[in-house]
This record gives C-alpha cells, structure tokens and sequence, in this order.
C-alpha cells in the first residue's frame, strides 16, 4: 500500500451572507442581490408592508433596488449574478448602485448568519473531526486519515462534505484540497461557486506559480506595493528569488517565509479548538462626527458598543482584562489606546468606564468616522474563579501560540472602505484594530 499523503483541504462558502438571505427569499435565486447598508432595516419595511404574506411570496417587485440607495454604505458581499456587473464586497454602495441599479438590496442579519455559519461546520466536523475554524465562512479540514481523503487527492470526500453541507444548510461551498493550508486557501478560489480544486505538490509550476503574490494568505496590500516595487509580482517570480535579497529587504523572518511560501512549503497543523485573542465591536458613523459639538450622539453610541462588547463577552462565556478603543478620524487615520485592569470583567459600564479613559488619551480635535472598543487579554468565565497568574500566562501563550483569531462582531461594520479585499485578512488582529 502506498504512504498515505498531508491532505489539507480549505473550505470556503459561496457568497455566503447572500445566500443565507436566498434561503429566506427563494424568489431572488439568480438575480443580482447585494447584502450592505446595516442591519436588518430595509426588509423590515419590506415586511411591514406585506404583513403576515409568506416570505417567499413577497414579489420580487417589492425589494429595495441599489438605485434607489443613499448612504455611505459599503457591500458586505453580493451574489455571482451581481458580481458580474462587477459588483463586489467592500464597494461603496452608491458606486456600486452605477455599476447595476437593478441589483436588489438586502441588509445583514449577524443572527441568521451565524447560525448557519454554526450548522456548516458542525456538519463538516460529524464527517472530519479535524477542523479549524477560520471565520465565519471558512475552515480548514485535514483529510489525511479520513476515509475518502486520499481518493482522487481529496475529491471523493470534499464531494461528500459539500452534500452534506447542502442537505443540512441549502448552502453551496467550494474546496480547495491540497498537500498544506497556504495551497488548500488558494486552491478553494478556483472553482468558486460550488466547485472542487484538487491540487498536488507537482501542480506548483502550473497552478500556483502563475498566481499574483496577493494570493497568498499573508502577503497584504502592503507587502504587495513593496514586491511590485522591486517588479515581482507573480508567485513564480517571487520563487526565483535568492533569500538574502529578500531577507534583506523584508527581515529574517518574513523573507525566509516569502520564499518558503512561494515554493508552496507550509507544515502548520489544522488546529481543532482556537481560543479568540479578542473580541471587539466597532461601527462606522452615518455622518462624521465631532467630539465636541456631537457629544451627546458619540457618546450614546460609546455607550451602546460597551454594553454590547459586554454582552458579547457574557454570551460566548469570556472576561477581559484589557479594554481598548479604537478611532478614525476623517482624513482615515486611525488611533488606538488601551489599558488593562487590575481584574477581569465583561461587565458593560465598566468596560465603558476603561474604554472612556483611553478615548481622554486620544487628540479628539477632529471629526469622527468610526469608533471601535475592543477586550482583550481574555480568560474563560469558569477559569477565572481559580484563576492564578500562570493560567493566565498559559492562556494567553496558547492563543498566541497557535491562533490569531479574533472574534469581530461583524455587524460593527468590519467592512469598511479601507478594509482589506482578501479574506484572510480580515483575520489580521492590527487591521482590525
Ligand atoms: N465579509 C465581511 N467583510 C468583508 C468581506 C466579507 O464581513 N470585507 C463577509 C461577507 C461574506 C463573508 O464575510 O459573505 C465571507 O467572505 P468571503 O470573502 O468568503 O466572501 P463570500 O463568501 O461572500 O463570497 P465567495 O463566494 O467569494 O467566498
Ligand atoms: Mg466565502
């Protein structure tokens, strides 16, 4: 018997805050539908409107059109038949309303997205116990020992997850199989709706050389500009580099992980439980806001991200000990305060208190755009009790260690102009904070 190969397959959902909604509104299948412009608001109308009538029978007719929309909203993410018109996440809607009036608008709703996001995974892990959760829509499988996770390469069970997913969610997703994470991530690009990409070690030349160094996971917009810079742009120019040149130009670390990227090596584990680093919630304003002269609104809503970082804390059953805030002026610059308590808490009036300490840390002579507070330093609610020190210390080194997740309630609005395009970054603890 030959030796069994790493599998590691990537798993991502197909326009997966759009078709949540489709699930809920079947009549939209097909059409161009962005998701964007806050919370559960528009439909509400929608349903005030078409009071007690089926939601699947609310004609198609009825919906908000993005023509029709006003507002610095951006697009959360919009359906293949939107994207064609080349509609995409994070493009502001009224930009977005030039591209295609027609598409239909629908807001987010965090508490049905979660739930799916829940369902999928929980039904990946009754088939591959292996699975690290990255985000709300994505995950790593490790395939290696699990049967069918060596035939054709991974195809035979990434079929299977992806009916199963469908049975249990109504929900289409692709995979990307593959000999490490870094490849699995790319490899579930390619055959995006509801495709399969299997990859080998021997595929780099082919598949992945051709790709632009922004498709690998941790090359950002940043280290993008600085290799286009020095006219590497694609993975296999990248490749061909010596490691001195890069080292020198991007330090030890990361040119030595550069060039290890580029040549697809990657060893690190699918990790199964990941503890968050942080938690946070934040929000950008309808209208810029200034310190003085708007105090009474800034504050209210200071006060409502604190109760609801609070309660977030309280649900997923976490304490903090460092409480931070998190700022944007208009001109986009961003500032960040933070401070650490004596003791734990996820109490929301005393993580406004800690939170309104930083923001007097804070030059606030300048007009608001967004507000942020984050908790971090967290302990599970039962450990604290017994808390000491080192547990502490283990905690924190563990999730350092092993994963930098953060948990963003995502209806703060994490989709900002300015935020990153790419997926994975969205995970980057210094973009979100
Ligand atoms: N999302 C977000 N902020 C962004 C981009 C996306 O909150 N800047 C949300 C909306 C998406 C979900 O996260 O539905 C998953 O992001 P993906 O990048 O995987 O995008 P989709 O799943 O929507 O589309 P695709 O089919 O390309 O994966
Ligand atoms: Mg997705």
């Amino acid at each position: 018997m030959t030796q069994r190969q790493r599998r590691i397959a990537h798993l991502d959902m197909d326009a997966f805050f759009a078709s949540v909604e489709l699930l809920r509104y079947p009549q939209l299948k097909g059409l161009p539908v962005v998701i964007g412009g806050g919370r559960r608001k528009a439909d509400d109308l929608l349903l005030a409107a078409h009071p007690g009538r089926d939601l699947r029978f609310i004609p198609v007719a009825a919906f908000p059109l993005l023509k029709d929309y006003v507002g610095r909203g951006v697009i959360t993410t919009a359906t293949y038949a939107a994207r064609q018109f080349g509609v995409g996440s994070a493009m502001g809607m009224m930009k977005a309303a030039k591209l295609c009036p027609q598409a239909i608008v629908l807001p987010v709703d965090f508490d049905e997205v979660k739930r799916f996001s829940r369902l999928f995974k929980a039904t990946i892990a009754d088939i591959a116990p292996q699975v690290e959760d990255r985000g709300v829509d994505e995950v790593y499988i490790d395939f290696t020992d699990v049967p069918g996770g060596q035939r054709e390469g991974g195809r035979v069970l990434a079929r299977l997850i992806q009916r199963a997913v469908l049975e249990k969610t109504g929900l289409t997703c692709s995979i990307g199989i593959a000999p490490n994470k870094l490849i699995a991530k790319m490899a579930s690009e390619f055959n995006k709706p509801n495709g399969i990409s299997v990859v080998y070690e021997a595929d780099l030349p082919t598949k992945i050389w051709p790709l632009h160094v922004r498709k690998i996971n941790g090359i950002g917009p940043k280290a993008g500009e600085k290799l286009a810079a020095l006219n590497i742009h694609t993975i296999s120019e990248l490749a061909a580099q010596e490691p001195a040149f890069l080292i020198q130009r991007f330090g030890k670390s990361t040119g030595a992980w550069m060039l290890d990227a580029a040549w697809g090596r990657d060893n690190r584990a699918v990790v199964t439980e990941s503890e968050p680093v942080s938690m946070s919630r934040e929000t950008t304003f309808d209208r810029d806001l200034h310190a003085v002269r708007d105090r009474a609104e800034l504050g209210a809503i200071f006060t409502a991200l604190c109760d609801k970082l609070g309660a977030d804390l309280q649900r997923k059953g976490y304490l903090a000990k460092t409480i931070g805030i998190k700022l944007r002026y208009d001109d986009f610059r961003i500032a960040t305060r933070d401070q650490t308590m004596e003791s734990y808490t996820s109490d929301g009036p005393t993580i406004r208190k800690i939170a309104g300490l930083c923001l007097k840390r804070v030059p606030l002579n300048q007009r608001l755009r967004l507000l942020g507070v984050r908790a971090s330093a967290l302990v599970r609610q039962a450990q604290e009790s017994a808390e000491t020190v080192s547990s502490i210390k283990n905690e924190s080194n563990k999730a350092t260690a092993h994963v930098i997740k953060e948990l963003v309630a995502i209806d703060s609005i994490a989709i900002e102009p300015l935020m990153p395009l790419t997926a994975p970054e969205r995970h980057l603890p210094d973009q979100l904070f």
